[in-house]
């Protein structure tokens, strides 16, 4: 399993479109905007604030999680080193490649994770044990 340098993993822009007359604002995800095709969606909701969701690594699997309302954090880590992500708009997303280790904690009262992901479900695609995940990427 490659390295992953967490420097180059940034919160991605989703274009918005703004409502000129005051409706509101709309966002697209467009094909052109991830590195994949869309496989499958889910969403994580009424997360209560104490619990840790992930605590898994994927081998292939990328994905794109938006917090589509309320907010979170991610914290992800490559087997050497860890980077925290607060995700507070639905216009920003967070574009995780395969390989990485994550943990998604302080989710906020309403929080909504919608996850944009490159394959369908899998379980031999997770990695679950943190020791596991370690001796792979040491390997
Ligand atoms: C990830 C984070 C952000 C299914 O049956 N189908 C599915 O598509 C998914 C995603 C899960 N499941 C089952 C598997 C488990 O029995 O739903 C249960 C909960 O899944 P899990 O414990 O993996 O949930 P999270 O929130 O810890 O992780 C999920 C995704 O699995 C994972 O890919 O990155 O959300």
């Amino acid at each position: 399993m490659n390295y992953v340098n967490l420097d180059a993993i940034t919160l991605k822009e989703i274009p918005k479109i703004i409502a000129e007359d005051g409706r509101g604002n709309l966002s697209v995800i467009e094909k052109e905007l991830l590195p994949y095709e869309i496989k499958r969606v889910y969403y994580l909701y009424d997360v209560p604030s104490d619990s840790i969701r992930g605590g898994h690594a994927h081998k292939e699997l990328q994905q794109f999680l938006i917090a589509v309302a309320g907010s979170f954090s991610v914290v992800l880590d490559n087997g050497k080193e860890r980077k925290t992500f607060h995700l507070n708009r639905p216009n920003k997303g967070l574009l995780i490649p395969s390989g990485v280790w994550r943990e998604l904690e302080n989710f906020s009262a309403g929080a909504v994770c919608l996850s944009l992901v490159s394959a369908a479900y899998d379980e031999e695609d997770y990695i679950r044990e943190y020791a596991n995940f370690k001796s792979i990427k040491r390997s």
